[in-house]
């Protein structure tokens, strides 16, 4: 009986085989369910935003870009300036790419006044190539997702308080000049005495936050396989945040 279980689950999620999605995360203790995509329609509320499935966003000019396709949570999770947040994906099967993490203040109250509209975006933690790489080599922060299933990243302990979403992007690059984006968000409340927020050229918008053409999303691991040169696109973490 058991086999039948096992297999009449794989029968019906054929597609999930080769992607992934963050679909949970711990944050001060406790842990957070995300949504989940193949569950019925009436899945428990989540702060994560919905998200329709496993499938890579295939252009940074997809709205999918943004957060998967949701637009909203129904919950929120606090967390202290300083503290981490980590993510967790069920599954995840790419070894070449970065990771990037990015937050956006929302101005006022979640929903639909906080759907990541706006160039508002920052990044408060990324890892592409780790050391010398090299490109085609699992050196790579998305390896390092492939290993442990998570990924932890402190909130700056100067960031201003308030609701904010957090975005977290996998960039998979193990196709030649054919990027693959997964990202989530989840709505997040921090607290802390901070009050820095990034701004100027540390903002982006999402999309679009780099256009197909940038070196850091358009490139070939294979055919430039010894570089041992790698920037993430999107740009760096502002050094202002602590
Ligand atoms: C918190 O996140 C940072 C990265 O921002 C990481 O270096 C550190 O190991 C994490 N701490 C824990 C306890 O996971
Ligand atoms: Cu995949």
């Amino acid at each position: 009986m058991k086999f039948d279980i096992i297999a009449s689950s794989l029968a019906l999620a054929p597609l999930v085989a080769a992607h992934g999605a963050v679909t949970s995360y711990q944050i001060g203790g406790k842990t957070y369910p995300g949504y989940d995509g193949f569950a019925p329609a009436n899945s428990p509320s989540t702060i994560q935003f919905p998200w329709p499935n496993y499938d890579p966003t295939m252009t940074p000019t997809d709205p999918k870009m943004r957060c998967n396709g949701g637009s909203s949570a129904k919950l929120s999770a606090p967390v202290q300036s300083g503290q981490n947040v980590t993510a967790i994906w069920k599954q995840w099967t790419h070894a070449q790419g970065p990771v990037m993490v990015w937050m956006f203040k929302c101005p006022g109250e979640f929903g639909s006044s906080c759907t990541g509209a706006g160039k508002g975006w920052f990044k408060i933690d990324q890892l592409g190539l780790i050391g010398a790489g090299p490109l085609n080599s699992n050196n790579w922060g998305t390896a390092l997702v492939m290993k442990n299933l998570k990924w932890s990243s402190r909130i700056p302990a100067n960031l201003a308080p308030g609701n904010y979403l957090i975005r977290h992007e996998l960039l998979a690059l193990h196709q030649a000049n054919t990027p693959q984006f997964y990202a989530e968000c989840a709505q997040i409340v921090v607290s802390g005495s901070g009050s820095y927020v990034p701004s100027g050229n540390y903002l982006y918008s999402i999309p679009t936050y780099a256009p197909m053409s940038d070196p850091g999303i358009m490139v070939d691991i294979y055919t430039n396989g010894a570089s041992t040169s790698y920037t993430p696109p999107g740009g760096p973490v502002d050094s202002g945040l602590q």
